[in-house]
């Protein structure tokens, strides 16, 4: 989460000098002394069985699970491993999922549970978030160090174990220890659905991961915007990747470095009058993407999960965390026509002070539509714009197929945000959330402090909760940006409706809110200087997070932690070896200094 470094070497120091208090009684729901992490990573032998070690082809059309009777278990291996790939043509250091960026292909239909066993061989932490997924008696399996685990050691294996429930459509999964996710953890999560309404409409699927990409790792980036006086904005990428692809004109990359311009484009192949769902994942650090394919219009059917009532579009924006699905009908003549992942700079600030301002990135990223058959290479032209820059497709696009109208009903909690950026004592940037800037406690999440029966009011003030105790309830967040960046929010176990999205000015009046037919999603554009009010079910015991997607706010500090129903979630035993994993931080802290820096070190220099 958070990568501030100063502040987490105070953190780590301070526990470290001031002795075992918060230790001690982190290990609190471990009984006797039986619990080592070596018992259960050894429990795993041989990775083909039952766990399933798979690679993904992102430019195959993904092979449909058959539909069974009954919910099924599906047991997956994720490895995690630093290897160097080249995936614009420069080569560097990435933080790879079974050797591969981005990580191959999760799915399971709808109801079936899911079983990953991720085994951790970066050097560094590593945590896994499955985002969208609502882990519904599972909090612990969230994935996010400092509020619902301690990060997994370095080799280290940890199996995360949930239900898809009643949850359907696109997903992904990244890690959500620092900025590790830009550095490569990151891949889809598909759960099918026989219900779908859509599954006769289509013949074939296809993935789409889009993703900005970084020639420096955020090791190094993250300490630059941390600097003191840092006046720049968010670090400015190097290319665009469609499923990991991109192209670099290495004219531009420092002597020395392994760079090839001559990267051939992502192809993703066709045959005339067959239909195809393409899902859409922004899975970059920071920037919109704008997904279109020449001479074919998009339509629309899915949004996060949600079935939508079918509209055309020409051009898709996404922001970071949002996924569509989109059926693309191959009724052009055969041909080559440019597929376009393009990172809209409009929405990327830049100024001489920012991180890598003169980056040669190509922010139009291609890639082709190519139909069976076709000879000619492509020249085909870019549509014209039809959405308004910056900001999330328009509503009209996103109206769930049937009205979704439980968030019409009485609110039990009002919880009011306002937030923006600010300044510490030493000048460095800070993300403010009612004035206050988020810092997790790596080594004692906040689940593990509530089952412990810490009432959430007494959590410490960097912990930006927001406490939620009416079970069944709805719960509304009102949310002012008093910045002029845009942030896209997205909330952990729940989606949300959305009452009202306001620009600069256009201040949220219940008149205007949207709810007999709201949008309902799990990640929403707040315009710059703008509004937002969500509405949401507080049906979910657990600490979620609600937090700006834009990795380079989250690591200042732009994240809440939503409590919900701490009654019934003190009640909860967290699994032993999900507990265990703060023994084992503690212990490396508890050693030595040295250990302990390393954990921070390692992340800084990451390009060894
Ligand atoms: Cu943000």
């Amino acid at each position: 989460m958070k990568f501030n470094l100063k502040r987490i070497l105070i953190l780590f120091i301070s526990l470290f000098v001031i002795g075992s208090v918060a230790i001690e009684t982190s290990v609190h729901t471990v009984s006797g002394d039986s619990l080592h992490l070596k018992d259960y990573t050894n429990e795993i032998t041989n990775l083909n069985e039952p766990y399933k070690f798979i690679k993904t082809d992102y430019f195959k059309p993904i092979t449909h699970l058959t539909f069974t009777n009954k919910p099924v278990t599906r047991y997956y291996q994720l490895t995690l491993k630093k290897v160097k790939m080249s995936p614009d043509g420069f080569e560097r250091t990435v933080w790879s999922v079974n050797g591969q960026h981005p990580g191959p292909l999760i799915q399971a239909n709808k109801g079936d549970r899911l079983v990953i066993n991720v085994t951790n061989h970066f050097d560094d932490p590593a945590t896994v978030h499955w985002h969208g997924m609502f882990q519904h008696g599972t909090n612990w399996y969230d994935g996010v160090p400092g509020q619902t685990q301690c990060p997994i050691p370095n080799d280290v294996s940890l199996v995360y174990n949930f239900s898809t429930t009643d949850q359907h459509g696109t997903y992904w999964y990244h890690s959500h220890f620092f900025a590790q996710y830009v550095d490569g953890l990151r891949g889809s999560l598909v759960i099918h659905d026989p219900d779908d309404p859509y599954l006769k409409q289509y013949d074939f699927e296809y993935l789409v991961m889009l993703s900005d990409w970084h020639h420096n790792t955020t090791g190094v980036l993250l300490p630059l915007q941390d600097a003191p006086g840092y006046s720049g904005f968010r670090p400015i990428p190097d290319s665009p990747l469609i499923s990991g692809l991109g192209r670099y004109n290495c004219t531009a990359a420092p002597p020395g470095s392994k760079c090839n311009s001559d990267q051939p484009l992502p192809v993703y192949n066709v045959k005339k009058n067959k239909k195809y769902r393409f899902r859409i994942i922004n899975s970059a650090a920071d920037g919109v993407f704008v997904f279109s394919i020449d001479q074919h219009k998009l339509k629309v059917i899915e949004s996060e999960g949600i079935y939508l009532k079918p509209t055309i579009i020409k051009k898709l924006p996404v922001a970071v965390g949002q996924r569509y699905s989109v059926i693309v009908d191959a009724n052009q003549p055969v041909g080559n026509y440019f597929i376009r992942g393009t990172l809209d700079k409009r929405c990327t600030p830049n100024n001489n002070a920012t991180i890598n301002f003169n980056s040669a990135i190509d922010w139009d990223g291609l890639g082709i539509l190519h139909y069976e058959g076709a000879k000619n290479s492509p020249n085909s032209k870019e549509f014209d714009d039809d959405f308004t820059p910056c900001r999330d497709l328009d509503k009209k696009h996103l109206k769930p197929i049937k009205p979704i109208t439980k968030y019409d009903g009485h609110v039990t909690d009002f919880v009011n945000i306002t937030i923006t950026f600010g300044a510490d004592k030493n000048q460095r940037l800070e993300a403010l959330i009612n004035n206050s800037s988020f810092v997790p406690q790596l080594n004692d999440p906040t689940i593990n402090k509530i089952t412990r029966d810490i009432a959430a009011k007494d959590l410490p003030k960097d912990q930006n909760s927001v406490i939620l105790n009416h079970n069944g309830g709805i719960a509304e967040i009102y949310v002012k940006n008093d910045n002029n960046a845009d942030h896209p929010f997205h909330m952990h176990g729940h989606v949300f409706a959305i009452m009202f999205v306001g620009e600069k000015g256009d201040v949220p009046d219940e008149s205007k809110y949207n709810k007999k037919n709201p949008v309902v999603r799990d990640t929403v554009t707040i315009p710059g200087n703008g509004f937002l009010v969500i509405r949401f079910i507080t049906d979910n015991p657990g600490v979620w997070a609600f937090h700006c997607h834009i990795e380079w706010h989250v690591e200042i500090g732009m994240v809440m932690g939503i409590i919900e129903l701490q009654d019934t979630l003190k009640k909860e035993t967290i699994p032993e070896d999900v507990v265990a994993l703060c023994l084992e931080h503690d212990l490396q802290k508890r050693t030595t200094r040295k250990m302990l820096n390393a954990i921070v070190i390692n992340e800084i220099r990451s390009d060894d």
